[in-house]
Order: C-alpha cells, then sequence, then structure tokens
C-alpha cells in the first residue's frame, strides 16, 4: 500500500488525481503544513525539502509532485505516451514546464499577492506577468490539442489540474481569457478519479487559520533574523 503525504494544495492534489486515475492503493497521511508537521522529523526523513507531496511505496521513497507522478506513470504504464523519443521528448518538456515554469510562478504569484507581509508592488507585477505568460503558453497549447500532449489524456494534463483548478481563484477577471484551460479542468474535475481526489479534503479537517505558527511554518525567511538571535 503506497503511503501518500498529502495537503489539500495544488502540488498533492496532482498526485492524488494520479493515484486514483491510475487506481492505485493508497493511504493518505495528512500533513498539517499550517501547523508545522512538514518540518518534524519523522517527516523530513520522508521528504527533506520539507514540503507536500511524498509518496513511500515499499522501499521506494519519493518527494517532489511532478516526480512522483512521473514515477507513479512509469510504474503503472498508464496514461503515458508511446515510449519514443519524438512522444517521450514533449512529454518530458510539458511536464518540466509545469513543475519549474507553471507552479513556481503561480506559487509565488499568490505568495506576494496574498501573503507577503508588505505589499511590494515590483514583485506582485513581476509574477503576476510570468505566472500568466506561463498560463497563455498552455492556453495556446490547448486551444490546438484537446489535452496537453495531443489527443490523449496523460499524467501531464494531471500534473496541470493541481494548479490549473484554481486559476478562477487566484486569477479572477484575467482567468476569463484563459478559456481552453477552463475547458480542460472542467473535464478533468468531473471524471470520478477527480472528484474522489477532490472528496480527499474531508476525510481530514486540515488547519485553515494562517496565524502566527502558520507563518512561522511556512514563512520562515519572515523570522530569520529572530532565528539568527
Ligand atoms: N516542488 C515541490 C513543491 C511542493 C510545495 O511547495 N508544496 C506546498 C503545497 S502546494 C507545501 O508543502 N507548502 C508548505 C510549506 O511551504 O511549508 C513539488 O512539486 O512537490
Amino acid at each position: 500500500m503506497i503511503k501518500f503525504y498529502y495537503s489539500t494544495a495544488p502540488n498533492p492534489m496532482k498526485v492524488a488525481l494520479c493515484l486514483e486515475e491510475m487506481g492505485l492503493a493508497y493511504e493518505p497521511v495528512p500533513v498539517d503544513t499550517r501547523k508545522g508537521a512538514q518540518h518534524k522529523p519523522e517527516y523530513l526523513a520522508v521528504n527533506p525539502n520539507a514540503k507536500v507531496p511524498s509518496i513511500v511505496d515499499g522501499d521506494v521513497t519519493i518527494f517532489d509532485s511532478n516526480a512522483i507522478v512521473l514515477y507513479l506513470a512509469e510504474k503503472t504504464g498508464k496514461f503515458l505516451p508511446p515510449n519514443t523519443p519524438a512522444q517521450r521528448g514533449p512529454m518530458l518538456s510539458w511536464l518540466m514546464f509545469v513543475a519549474s515554469g507553471i507552479g513556481p510562478f503561480t506559487g509565488q504569484y499568490v505568495h506576494f499577492k496574498n501573503y507577503a507581509p508588505e505589499k511590494i508592488a515590483y514583485a506582485v507585477n513581476r509574477y503576476e506577468f510570468e505566472a500568466l505568460r506561463h498560463w497563455n503558453i498552455v492556453e495556446a497549447r490547448l486551444a490546438k490539442r484537446r489535452y496537453l500532449l495531443g489527443d490523449s489524456y496523460s499524467v501531464v494534463d494531471m500534473a496541470l489540474w493541481g494548479w490549473a483548478r484554481l486559476v478562477p481563484n487566484i486569477f479572477g477577471e484575467q482567468a476569463a481569457k484563459l478559456a481552453n484551460v477552463k475547458r480542460l479542468v472542467d473535464e478533468i474535475s468531473a471524471r470520478p478519479a477527480a472528484q474522489k481526489a477532490i472528496a480527499l479534503k474531508d476525510r481530514h479537517a486540515f488547519k485553515t487559520d494562517m496565524d502566527e505558527e502558520a507563518k512561522r511554518a511556512m514563512f520562515p525567511s519572515n523570522y530569520r533574523a529572530q532565528a539568527a538571535g
């Protein structure tokens, strides 16, 4: 049985969708990041990066959401394009684009817009611009193809879904221009596997307050001076 260390945040949700789509048996283990559970030694032994998600599959431990998504796809042989260089190359590009572009830029935009202790116009503008630039690349791709890799639903679409389902909340009116992203999200979210992944939120009452404890756990750079003192 795979142990799945999760919260309901975008990166764990990609993995939840994959586990469900692939029909894998798993035990969800909540990691309450607003209570600082990601920094506990027992969790750091699983993920030294102190983030969710991670999985433990027998004697294999994997962290970082897109690495997990690819691992699960290769393990099951499901939702991957044919293993030829011509098909695998774009699969890797788009999967890494989601991992290194979509996720980090969107995440930093959310941070500077909603959580930064000072409103820094430069940072908000830069990350909004860069996040939307990445989403517009996905939009252009989906305007010409049903899925990111063409005609078949793949793990790359699952990796995108984790963040894509939050696009309207994050970008407000600007999300209206991302019609094909919405089309893909609506299609994926209606799938039984996505419904089960979404229902994970009801299995554990995660802390919702962004209080001092949560900020210390999630934004430790704000407390650097105090920690050093
Ligand atoms: N590159 C990592 C990023 C993981 C990540 O940032 N996870 C967030 C939730 S989406 C988290 O654990 N946040 C808690 C924290 O930053 O302390 C991945 O893709 O798994």
